[in-house]
């Protein structure tokens, strides 16, 4: 059993971010497969363990060190928090953590603060009955936080939570954080597994049952439904296996053992709202062509719609001799009157980093929080308004201040795109 292991055999493990030639020696080291097994495996029946060589080594290390982890932590409650608006990468990582976590009487509550805005995570959360909850700050504040002993960052950082701040101010520690996106933060926490290389958070996670961590049974309802969440996250957070690369196909492939290909297809059925459509079609008209580089502003947009925002640029960046594509708008939630812009950036260039490409044109807040960030091929910024927020009945206003932001983050955004000064594209 790994959870035997003596503690000095990971502790020398660092945080490794980019792929190291030394994980093929490591390799070596007994495992349950061999690697090399000619035929295929059984459809059901006993795990096998098929993914890369890279993953491999690392997944069984980072595996058994969380298993060690939730060992330190039996019969607590801990939060995952996710962040504000939940992507399926998010929702089936939390899913797949709390049923691991459940082995060792762990408990946990999924929550994130703002909605779910996109219609396929809608559908993802009821056709899978998916235990995520929405806790905005005011429910926080009505809970007692010291019923939990420890908060987990999950597909995020906390840099897009509104949860984390209060979190951390009610004293509870932070016991882990499993991402793929680039490091936003430095962070204290128990156990860390940020692997920007990996294009989902789904395909760690997969990698992590592939090593036994839990074991994936087809006849168990919710097993199913998670692989299936899962192999969702999986292929939304690659362009549906289009980015993918060896290990996220290597992940695909083992949950194509469990996961309920009809319940996929019902999810990827759900259609956009008109409002949705409505929000694509600003972005269309409104966009604006330089060196490949697509930008449009979408003006105003209701909360619950916020997820039109990286659908346009997922629209945007199928233009003929367009690599990029960048929108946003302002969202503006009606209960607090609050307004945030927000906005999605979307590429096929594989030279173009999305975390440097937002952080470069966006910089920091006065605390030194960045607006923004990204993985591959994806990145996003939000840029609270503060005091400009809400008034927007006078007409006049909200057009002035829709012009001013708009005309501020073109100017932002041209300052990389227009090859004089552009230290992208160097
Ligand atoms: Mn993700």
């Amino acid at each position: 059993m790994y959870l035997n292991s003596p503690v000095t055999q990971f502790e020398s493990l660092s945080l490794t971010t980019e792929p190291s030639p030394e994980d093929a020696e490591i390799d070596r080291e007994p495992i349950e497969l061999p690697l090399t097994r000619p035929s295929l495996p059984p459809a059901t029946g006993e795990p096998g363990i098929y993914i890369a060589q890279r993953g491999n080594s690392l997944a069984h290390q980072k595996s058994e060190e969380l298993q060690k982890t939730l060992l330190g932590h039996r019969h607590e409650r801990q939060l995952l928090i996710l962040q504000d608006f939940p992507d399926p990468d998010a929702l089936s990582c939390a899913w797949a953590y709390q049923l691991i976590a459940q082995q060792y009487d762990i408990k946990c509550e999924i929550i994130y603060a703002g909605t779910l805005s996109h219609q396929e995570n809608i559908a993802l959360v009821k056709l899978t009955n998916l235990p995520a909850q929405r806790w905005t700050l005011q429910t926080l504040k009505s809970k007692d936080l010291s019923f939990y002993q420890g908060f987990v960052l999950i597909d995020n950082q906390g840099t897009t939570s509104q949860l984390m701040p209060v979190v951390q101010q009610a004293g509870i520690p932070l016991v882990a954080v499993i991402d793929h996106h680039s490091l936003q933060v430095e962070l204290k926490s128990e156990f860390v597994d940020v692997r920007p290389y990996v294009r989902a958070t789904a395909t760690i996670f997969t990698q992590y049952l592939q090593t036994g961590i839990l074991k994936l049974d087809s006849s168990i309802n919710q097993h199913v439904k998670c692989a299936t969440a899962l192999m969702h996250g999986l292929r939304s957070d690659t362009n549906r296996l289009m980015q993918a690369q060896e290990e996220d196909f290597m992940a695909a492939a083992y949950l194509s053992r469990f996961y309920d290909a009809q319940l996929l297809n019902a999810i990827l059925q759900a259609n956009r709202s008109k409002r949705v459509m409505d929000v694509i079609e600003r972005s269309l008209k409104n966009r604006i062509v330089q060196n490949n580089f697509s930008i449009a502003g979408v003006g105003y947009l209701r909360y619950d719609d916020r997820d039109a925002i990286p659908q346009a640029a997922d629209f945007l960046v199928t233009e003929e001799n367009v690599h990029t594509a960048v929108v946003y708008g302002i969202v503006h939630d009606e209960d607090d009157e609050l307004e945030v812009v927000i906005g999605s950036l979307r590429t096929t260039k594989l030279t173009l980093d999305p975390d440097e490409f937002i952080k470069e044109a966006f910089g920091q807040d006065s605390t030194g929080r960045f607006f923004g960030g990204g993985r591959t091929g994806a990145g996003g910024f939000e840029i609270p308004m503060g005091f400009l927020s809400g008034g927007n009945e006078n007409s006049g206003y909200a057009k002035i201040k829709w012009e001013v932001f708009d005309s501020q983050i073109k100017q932002k955004l041209l300052r990389l795109v227009n090859p004089r000064d552009n230290p992208i594209q160097s």
